[in-house]
């Protein structure tokens, strides 16, 4: 393959290099806490957004310029497709990739038809992944475009969909283990509703239930050891999608006893849609040892929906970092759910994208290492809670008093509770701080 003539294999140059095709920051060797960036960061393209995405919005078709593709939904085009992905992985330098299984394959007249056209791609990914190294973060289904799924997949009102779903996870499971894949994300694209009055929601959410434990039930027998994975999303395309959020999520699945199955994959633009910054989603998730991985990428303040920008903000990863270096990623990612904007149409633009991306990361990884080396937020945090290190704090962490006996030691101090400081605007400028000395 020869995709990308333009371009050879990225490399590290440093922070003073002006190549647009080389990385500032992110330098996979270099160790950071004790472990290299490479395998802090778990770098991952992904298939549908970067190899599918055409560039259409709601106002005009496509845009990008493809030479690879010859525009046929022909199975010989996917497998072309799939050895130029691979190009440009391994041009990247990045060690993992995700795809949905309609990305990667064309969906054919019947699921057995789509079944074969899928082994098919499957076998050239295999053969591609063993020759470069690059592995298979995590596999899915999508079971949102297809106009059957227009109530759902397996929240849908109708038992026959509801059931070609379970088949199509059943082969989507299928190909992740066979690919080697280390995780399996359930977003669930049309699994919500537009209005209440035509919906069971009860009887929706204890069949999306019985469809996660058929899928554990079904990894167990085939074998298949990654972890499942949910992606919150509070809209979009339904009014109200049932795995609003991170919390929404962990009720779902503590309520149908699935916590041991399932962790979250947490997406930046999700995150911000549901009126949550994405460092509250990964700690939410984290201190629920609920944490799986994460879809990186940024919204536009300006517009309401899931633009799927790459992420170029230092401010934001440095939040995301921070969270990761605390409750660990792996088997997790760094997953560019993202797009290039329709006007930057060239292929040349997939590698700016990504490269500031990964630099954003990179450079936000270093940040909340030196952070935390100093211990620099942390001391904020002990001072704001060192009354609970008390006599009396303790009691109250352990369960040893009861409204009674906290009403007798307070009421004789009459209102002595003197507060501290938060000091909100002196973290800003110590986060601003080491911004500047991290070069
Ligand atoms: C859509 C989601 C989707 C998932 C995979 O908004 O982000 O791309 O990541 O189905
Ligand atoms: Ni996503
Ligand atoms: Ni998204």
């Amino acid at each position: 393959m020869n995709a990308f003539p333009d371009v050879s294999k990225i490399r590290y140059e440093g922070p003073q290099s002006e190549n647009p095709l080389a990385f500032r920051w992110y330098n996979p060797d270099e160790l950071v806490e004790g472990k290299s960036m490479k395998d802090h960061l778990r770098f991952t393209v992904c298939y549908w957004h970067t190899f599918r995405g055409t560039g259409s919005d709601p106002f005009g078709g496509g845009t990008m310029l493809r030479p690879w593709d010859d525009g046929s939904e022909s199975v010989a085009n996917a497998c072309n497709r799939a050895r130029v992905a691979f190009e440009f992985f391994e041009k990247l330098d990045v060690p993992y990739y995700a795809f949905h299984d309609r990305d990667i394959a064309p969906e054919g007249k019947t699921l057995a038809e789509s079944n074969a056209n899928l082994d098919a791609v499957v076998a050239v990914l295999k053969e591609e992944q063993q020759r470069s190294g690059v592995k298979l973060l995590w596999g899915t289904a999508n079971m949102f475009s297809n106009p059957r799924f227009m109530h759902g997949a397996a929240t849908t009102c109708n038992v026959e969909v509801y059931a070609y779903a379970a088949a199509q996870v059943k082969k989507a499971l299928e190909v992740t283990k066979e690919l080697g894949g280390e995780n399996y994300v359930f977003w669930g694209g049309r699994e919500g509703y537009q209005n209440l009055f035509n919906t069971d929601m009860k009887r929706e959410m204890d069949h999306l239930a019985r469809f996660f434990h058929m899928a554990v039930d079904y990894a167990k027998e085939i074998g298949f050891k990654g972890q499942f994975l949910i992606e919150p999303k509070p809209k979009e395309p339904t009014k109200h999608q049932y795995d609003s959020d991170a919390a929404a999520c962990l009720n779902f699945l503590r309520a149908y006893d699935l916590m041991d199955y399932f962790k979250l994959n947490i997406e930046t633009n999700h995150a911000t849609l549901a009126g949550h910054t994405m460092m509250h989603e990964l700690e939410y998730a984290g201190m629920q040892g609920g944490l799986g991985s994460i879809d990186a990428n940024t919204g536009d303040l300006m517009l309401g929906w899931d633009t799927d920008q790459f992420p170029t903000d230092y401010y934001l990863t440095t939040q995301i970092m921070l969270v990761l270096l605390k409750y660990g990623l792996a088997p997790g990612g760094v997953n560019f759910d993202a797009k290039v904007r329709r006007e930057s149409f060239e292929p040349l633009d997939l590698f700016y994208a990504h490269i500031g991306g990964m630099d954003a990361f990179a450079k936000g990884l270093k940040v909340a290492a030196a952070i935390r080396a100093d211990r620099a937020l942390d001391k904020f945090v002990d001072d704001r809670y060192s009354s609970w290190n008390s006599d009396l704090g303790r009691k109250i962490e352990s369960g040893a008093v009861n409204f009674k006996d906290l009403e007798s030691y307070i009421m004789p101090k009459g209102d002595s509770a003197k507060n501290a400081s938060g000091r909100q605007e002196l973290i800003e400028h110590v986060l601003n701080r080491y911004l500047d000395k991290v070069k």
